[in-house]
């Protein structure tokens, strides 16, 4: 009898120890995540992309510390869509959130839900522009709609509140706290953290304003594109800097130089109304004390130069007042991500971390004359994706493969050790940030945009992207194609959708698309019903 009692009791130990065991290997080998998003980063302005316009240094750090993509892209450029396609694992036509105009469909399940779900802490601050809160987050703090640089206003968990600040700052602030609350124990945790920098209208903090309008910065090749050689869709897009860039809004210009100016200054656009005043007047006083001596300069500069400038001399001058702007935001989020880094390796988080860096979608910064995003056309199409993973990935690797938001949901789902919903449609890119490229086997990305007609004016089209070729169907008011040939064009200036010598890869690619759109389930019968919505949504406006 007693070695009977002792035998159980040792059975009974040894079981406890293996639950502890287990339990303990799994905590381990359950990585916390910190997923950055910055909203309309573009690649060409992280240094680890590219060091002509601005250093990055602490962006710069998961690169040489993790794995830098330099194919990574979306699968709808712009805002809200690519959000809900990184949350649902799902192309745009099938969570149903196309474009900015509809609110999210909160039946639709995201990520962050999964991870909650499966023991992890959760959480969301910055930008989400879903129309709607988060779910599936223990905590959020997220601005309303495109949010502010001054002294935003957040609507949170525990209610709406304002606070006093630079935004990028104050998400940091948020971030920072909550990983202080709630990081420190042995739970999991998946945060999101989302700048609302660096997108339009491009406010900076104050000493970055400052600093970044004493510098001048390399004009883009195609920088006075006039779009020959390509379709409608390019000539009509409005999104050009001479002539759909706004004085005030976008320059900075007063609106007391304009009327002081009167006839000199003919306007090519209808500006908006208070473009200026309504960013400018959400500063303080003492925001505003700094921000002044800056904008004196610039409209003193504008007022004196801008009459007898040519059109050339305009179109460069904007050029430069843009990247001044936007490079000076981008500095305040590489400042950020620094303190957040920091903070990472005194905590000792940094180990167990998986850092991603990556944007809602590319931008142009100047190429082609443009600005904003949209297109399939390169500089939109193509996303940051920066990864960090001690241990797993390997330090300072550089990976070409093509990758895409779609996929981001599985792979971290994955790295977690999370089932994924069956009917997510990406890849887990966990072999590639393993270095394990025999398991990788894509070799082509779909694309479909559809905000249209709306602000800036890009057609509607769908695509498909080879690491050679992009063919591109441009539909709805149009009926047109274009081919480009990635490796020998790649400023995307020569459509080769007619040349003969072509006509193979037309024939291919075409065939490749049918079957991508019917893989995806999209559809001629999607297309028309999306667009009959959105019709009803601009006849009820
Ligand atoms: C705003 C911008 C546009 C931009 C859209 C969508 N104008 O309307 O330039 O294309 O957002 O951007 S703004 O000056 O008022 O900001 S997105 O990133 O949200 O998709
Ligand atoms: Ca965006």
């Amino acid at each position: 009898m007693k070695a009977f009692i002792l035998s159980l009791i040792c059975i009974t130990m040894l079981a406890s120890c293996k639950s502890e065991k287990t339990s303990e290997v799994k905590k381990k080998s359950r990585p916390n995540i910190i997923f950055i998003m910055s909203d309309d980063h573009a690649y060409q302005a992280i240094s680890a992309y590219d060091d002509r316009l601005i250093e990055t240094p602490n962006i710069d750090r998961l690169a040489t510390e993790g794995m830098l993509f330099t194919n990574a892209c979306v699968t709808n450029s712009i805002c809200a869509p690519s959000r809900a396609t990184i949350l649902t694992g799902k192309h745009c036509h099938l969570h149903g959130k196309i474009d900015n105009h509809f609110a999210f469909d909160t039946t639709q399940v995201t990520f962050p839900q999964i991870f909650q779900n499966n023991g992890y802490k959760t959480s969301i601050f910055g930008k989400l522009h879903f129309g709607n809160n988060p779910k599936g987050v223990d905590e959020f703090s997220i601005l309303p709609g495109q949010g502010n640089y001054f002294n935003p206003d957040f609507i949170t968990s525990k209610g709406d509140t304002s606070i006093q600040g630079y935004v990028s700052d104050i998400i940091t602030d948020m971030a920072i706290d909550w990983l202080d609350r709630e990081a420190q124990d042995d739970e999991p945790f998946m945060m999101m953290y989302m700048h609302k920098a660096p997108h339009r209208p491009w406010w900076p903090r104050p000493d970055k304003f400052e600093e970044f309008t004493k510098r001048t910065f390399p004009e883009p090749a195609t920088l006075f594109d006039d779009y020959s050689n390509r379709g409608t869709a390019a000539k009509t897009a409005e999104m050009n800097l001479l002539t759909h860039m706004h004085y005030g809004h976008d320059s900075k210009i007063r609106p007391e130089t304009k009327s002081e100016m009167g006839d000199q200054l003919v306007p090519l656009v209808e500006e908006w109304k208070n473009g200026f005043a309504y960013p400018y007047g959400r500063a303080s006083k003492e925001q505003k004390a700094q921000l002044d001596p800056v904008l004196d300069s610039i409209n003193n500069y504008f007022k004196a130069n801008w009459p007898t400038m040519s059109d050339k001399e305009k179109m460069q001058w904007k050029y430069q007042r843009y990247m001044q702007d936007y490079l000076a935001c981008i500095s305040s989020v590489d400042d950020n991500i620094g303190r957040l880094l920091e903070y990472l390796d005194e905590t000792g988080l940094a180990e167990n971390t998986i850092v991603v860096y990556t944007s809602d979608q590319g931008f142009y910064l100047g190429e082609h004359g443009w600005f904003d995003k949209r297109f399939v056309y390169n500089e939109s199409f193509k996303t940051p994706l920066l990864v960090r993973w001690p241990g797993v990935v390997q330090a300072g690797t550089v990976e070409n493969e093509m990758v895409q938001n779609l996929d981001f949901a599985q792979t971290l789902l994955e790295a977690a050790q999370i089932d994924r919903p069956a009917d997510m449609q990406g890849e887990s890119i966990i072999p590639l940030l393993r270095g394990d490229k025999d398991n990788w086997e894509r070799e082509a990305v779909y694309y479909h945009y559809y905000e249209y007609p709306s602000i800036h004016m890009v057609k509607r089209h769908y695509a498909i992207v080879t690491k050679e070729y992009k063919l591109i169907h441009f539909y709805h008011d149009v009926d047109e194609w274009e081919l480009y040939d990635r490796l020998n064009d790649p400023n995307e200036v020569n459509s080769i959708y007619d040349d003969p010598s072509y006509a193979d890869v037309v024939k291919q690619l075409k065939a490749d698309l049918v079957q991508m759109r019917e893989k995806y389930k999209d559809s001629p019968e999607l297309d028309k019903k999306f667009i009959e919505k959105y019709n009803q949504k601009l006849i009820n406006r």
